[in-house]
């Protein structure tokens, strides 16, 4: 139960980030945490951080009660507080207003001295910063990259939506692999041994047969080995699949979907975009494309000597994304570096009917038209390695009646590293998990 007193202050509560010279003179109720306190004796200035941003409040000591003071003085960083005061225009503080308090309350005690400076005035390094990460989440700039995600699930869910796309939410606890062996996170199911998710990709092909266009947004795992600052074990994808297309079809959506999402982040995060140093613009649709052959190509004249076949390095892409500066795709890969449910070509077997968006060297998707023809998942499955009865519960839906279809697979926080301009993945997660951590 919230005190009734309080309730009621709460109703008259204005956001920090309202507290502006053009209200010079309201009385407001002010309910945060304290950022900042800057004792200078007679006036105890001290910075309030809600939601929607900072204001300043000032404490002149002389005009209050003793009773006031006596909390002023047992202020401490990150307290929950309740502030009631008057906005007074104050050209000479840096937002140009200030909050002239009345009466302080301590509504949420917090320690004496934090273990980790949530005002960033400490340089700390990514660990650190991730062991204290609800404190490091309640630094403007770092809560900035989730508010502007919020959007862009938003942006991507109303495209989809207006698209005609039906949401789907397929098993996260599965029973065998779908994206090859080794990134796989085996659990105890009971008495049985079962896996979680690495992408909903059978389910989403097979559910084609049901709702034609379907698109998921969820949480997937991985067992990455690889320490890297794009790779983390649970990561958000969002995936589509649509029926009676090819990737081509697959691809229009893709960049449609991200210039939306540009488009919508201009119009809705400026503010937040503007804080991140963030200069977006929107770009231009269709995006470049290059095949694998060209790519090869590119880097054979800047001197790398790729076999044929061999998927691209780090270092690879790197090269490649000092020439490409913005989102491209890089299609027909070879088909043996690409999984069995992606299609051939059908005049060079050799090659597949895949893509990948990339943003300069970093891949942020991958996708392609899907095998359709039983015997034919069935001889890729053999060719990879994979026994087709495993598969059964898969390879029956090609027996019912399967569409040719196509779609694809974006990381969400690789295309949110994008967005907010972060060079480490893990600035995009709220707790990410990896290699070597699994707390908090
Ligand atoms: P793929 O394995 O390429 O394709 O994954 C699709 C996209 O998901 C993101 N991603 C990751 N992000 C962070 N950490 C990871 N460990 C990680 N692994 C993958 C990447 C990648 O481009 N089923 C296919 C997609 C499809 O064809 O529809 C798939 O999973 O951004």
């Amino acid at each position: 139960m919230i005190e009734p007193r309080i309730k009621e202050a709460l109703k008259g509560r204005v956001m920090a980030g309202e507290i502006v010279p053009e209200i010079d003179g309201k009385s407001v109720n002010v309910f945060g945490w304290v950022h900042e306190v800057r004792d200078l004796g007679k006036l105890v200035f001290v910075v309030v951080r809600d939601v929607s941003g900072m204001c300043q409040v000032v404490f002149r000591m002389d005009e209050l009660d003793e009773s006031v003071r006596d909390v002023v003085r047992k202020l401490s960083s990150e307290s929950v507080i309740f502030v009631k005061g008057t906005v007074v225009k104050q050209p000479k503080s840096r937002l140009g207003v200030e909050l002239v308090a009345e009466s302080v309350e301590i509504l949420g005690k917090s320690v004496p001295r934090l273990e980790y400076d949530p005002t960033g005035k400490v340089q700390a390094s990514m660990d650190v910063r991730l062991k204290h990460r609800i404190l490091d989440l309640r630094r403007p700039e770092v809560k900035n990259v989730f508010i502007i995600g919020n959007h862009v699930l938003k942006a991507l869910r109303d495209f989809f939506y207006q698209r005609g796309f039906v949401e789907v939410r397929t098993p996260k606890i599965i029973a065998s692999a779908t994206e090859g062996g080794a990134e796989l996170f085996e659990i105890k199911y009971f008495d049985k041994q079962a896996f979680l998710a690495q992408s909903p990709q059978l389910y989403k092909e097979q559910l084609t047969t049901v709702f034609e266009k379907v698109f998921e947004i969820g949480p997937f795992f991985r067992a990455e080995e690889s320490h890297t600052r794009r790779h983390i074990s649970e990561f958000t994808s969002v995936d589509i699949e649509q029926a009676f297309s090819d990737m081509d079809d697959v691809m229009e959506v893709l960049e449609e979907a991200v210039a939306h999402v540009h488009r919508v982040l201009l119009d809705k995060c400026g503010k937040q975009l503007k804080e991140l140093g963030v200069n977006l613009r929107v770009p231009k649709t269709p995006f470049p494309r290059i095949t694998y052959d060209q790519a090869l190509e590119i880097l054979r004249q800047e001197g790398e000597n790729i076999k044929w076949g061999e998927d691209f390095s780090t270092p690879h892409l790197r090269k490649l994304g000092k020439k490409f500066t913005s989102y491209y795709y890089i299609t027909h890969f070879p088909t043996e570096i690409k999984p069995f449910y992606i299609q051939e070509k059908a005049e060079n077997p050799a090659l597949s009917e895949s893509f990948d968006l990339m943003f300069q060297w970093l891949e942020l998707a991958s996708g392609g038209t899907r095998v359709s023809d039983h015997d034919v998942l069935i001889r890729k499955l053999v060719q990879k390695g994979l026994d087709p009865k495993m598969f059964e519960d898969h390879v029956k839906v090609f027996r019912y009646g399967m569409p040719v279809h196509a779609g694809w697979g974006l990381g969400f926080e690789r295309f949110l590293m994008v967005l907010t301009r972060r060079t480490n993945i893990r600035e995009t997660v709220l707790f990410p998990r990896d290699r070597f951590r699994l707390t908090p």
